[in-house]
């Protein structure tokens, strides 16, 4: 064997992926590149959809355990993003019954254009737990905008400064909305979008159908400004027939997620590995990001995904039970982030870029090899995910 063919080692993922099994993340490994820039020049800034931008790539499932107020707002200000589903106030008989109406009376306020610091130096000065913030109403009384408590300012204190926050052009937080595709979506979506959100997520196992290709064409004309995320898809077939009624974002996975029973009990899905690669392909030609939705139980899962083609990931279990998801919780201990510098990329680009040119390389893992790549022989370990 040449010198060549020897330095031709591992497999690109077109002929990886080509070979008719279906795999997870667990089931691959990259195999490292060639680093020639410094860690802190890596840049993970990417987008949700097309006309959505983040700082980071991670995206909060709808889901009631997951994502309400606090896991968006939590997002948003790490430049990541929050999708609400909301369900509480379709439960409201009275849907334009006004929120103070909910409310009792505080007798403190503050101006809403205090930033943050003041405000925190204000509940810390009079050792209040909270403080509603007001801006005039145009003379007819003050409006609530905002309530600071100190749990909030305890926690957004505590935050690594990782990037930008996500604010849209109204200086507010970005966030994202689920809706179906039933009729009385349409009247969600239209409260959703009076309230301002920024992106529609749409919530199914099952994307390609006819119910959703019509819910697409409804939205893009009615809402044209709005991006609009569809799936889920797992094949090229779904995601062309999705791009071609006009989403601006791909959401993939199906069975993938931790409480997903699909695959199981349906006989449909696909490996989430093979997933990603398959969707993010065909998006990449149209320029439509793609969301990996689930199965995500460590920091290498999230670089296996936007390194295989997804611009960003999305979460459920991993976000659930943390401080800032709805519900009660079990703390385990801290939480770091790590990045793609190992793949010698030095931004979600570039790895898309390694991995179509054929210059990244992969291998399938057999058992024993994802046992060893592991923490093991240890007497006693407790797992940290990231
Ligand atoms: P994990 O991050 O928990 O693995 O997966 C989250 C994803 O699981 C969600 O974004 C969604 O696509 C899917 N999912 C959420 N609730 C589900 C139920 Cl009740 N059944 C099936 N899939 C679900």
């Amino acid at each position: 064997m040449d010198g060549a063919s020897l330095l031709d080692d591992g497999f690109p993922a077109a002929r990886l992926f080509d070979q008719g099994f279906s795999y997870t993340y667990d089931d691959v490994i990259f195999l490292p590149h060639y680093i020639d820039f410094p860690t802190d020049a890596v840049s993970l800034s990417t987008k949700l959809s097309r006309r959505v931008a983040l700082a980071t790539p991670c995206v909060a499932s709808p889901m009631d355990t997951v994502t309400e107020s606090s896991m968006a707002a939590a997002m948003a200000s790490l430049g990541a993003i929050g999708t609400v589903a909301k369900s509480d106030w379709e439960k409201l008989a009275e849907k334009e019954i006004r929120v103070s109406e909910y409310m009792t009376k505080s007798p403190v306020s503050l101006p809403a254009g205090y930033s943050f610091e003041d405000v925190a130096g204000y509940l810390a000065k009079n050792k209040l737990q909270f403080v509603p913030l007001v801006r005039d109403n145009d003379g007819e009384g003050e409006e609530i905008v905002n309530l600071v408590t100190a749990d909030d300012v305890e926690r957004i204190q505590g935050f690594p400064k990782l990037a930008l926050p996500s604010v849209g052009s109204d200086g507010e937080f970005l966030v994202g909305a689920a809706i179906g595709t039933r009729e009385t979506d349409k009247e969600r979506l239209e409260h959703l979008v009076k309230a301002g959100v920024n992106v529609v997520v749409l919530d199914s196992s099952q994307g390609n159908s006819i119910y959703q290709i019509e819910m697409i064409k409804y939205i893009k004309n009615t809402y044209p400004e709005l991006d609009l995320i569809g799936g889920n898809v797992v094949t090229a077939y779904q995601a062309q027939n999705l791009i071609q009624a006009g989403v601006d974002g791909l959401r993939v996975g199906m069975g993938s997620g931790s409480i997903c029973t699909t695959q199981e009990v349906c006989a449909v899905g696909r490996g989430q590995a093979t997933a990603v690669y398959k969707v993010a392909s065909i998006a990449a030609q149209s320029g439509v990001p793609v969301v990996a939705d689930g199965g995500i139980s460590n920091s290498g899962h999230i670089v296996k995904a936007l390194t295989l083609g997804a611009s960003t990931v999305m979460m459920g279990s991993f976000l659930a039970g943390s401080h800032e998801a709805p519900g009660t919780y079990e703390f385990q201990g801290g939480r770091e982030s790590k990045s793609i510098e190992d793949l010698g990329a030095s931004s979600l680009q570039s790895a898309h870029d390694l991995l179509r040119s054929d210059v990244l390389r992969l291998e399938v893992r057999t058992g024993a090899a994802q046992v060893e790549g592991g923490v093991h022989g240890l007497v006693s370990y407790e797992k940290k995910s990231f």
